[in-house]
């Protein structure tokens, strides 16, 4: 197992801080990027995070992150969370303990977001502490 924890962010998630910030706050990814490298650095470990709109490459990041031993990752899928199966699959067929972030808190919002594949795979979830809760799924990885 290595030191490196993947923070894995889904769909739209690229344009945190811009759009929205009644919802999702005014943090930019690379923000909230920047607070897990000095928390990480104090914790001794290394943060590698990545962004993408495309199903197939969380579900290969899930696959590296096990390839490559990672201590966990932190897991915001966005909208994914509510329809893949694929990545429900994904987190389920790797030993590395996945931790489901979310800015919002999906369970005080439409009908549409309560399920969450993801949630049902993952070791663990923070929801609804805005961009903070990235810090936090940190904190209990640190942990694990
Ligand atoms: O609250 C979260 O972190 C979500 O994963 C965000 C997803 C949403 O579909 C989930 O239900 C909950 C949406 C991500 C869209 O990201 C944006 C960020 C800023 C502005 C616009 C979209």
């Amino acid at each position: 197992m290595t030191t490196t924890i993947f923070v894995l962010n889904g769909p739209n998630l690229n344009l945190l801080g811009m759009r929205e910030p009644e919802i999702y706050g005014s943090d930019t990814l690379d923000d909230v990027a920047a607070r897990l490298d000095d928390r990480g650095r104090e914790l001794g470990l290394e943060i590698d995070l990545r962004q993408s709109n495309h199903e197939g490459h969380l579900v290969d990041w899930l696959h590296e992150a096990q390839a490559v031993g990672a201590k966990a990752v932190l897991l915001n899928a966005g909208a994914l969370t509510h329809t893949s199966l694929a990545l429900y699959d994904a987190i389920k067929s790797i030993k590395v303990p996945v931790i489901e972030v979310h800015i919002s808190n999906p369970a005080a919002r439409e009908a549409y977001r309560h399920k969450s594949y993801v949630g049902m795979a993952a070791k663990g979830s923070i929801a609804g502490l805005g961009t903070y809760g990235y810090e936090l799924a940190l904190e209990a990885a640190a942990r694990l």
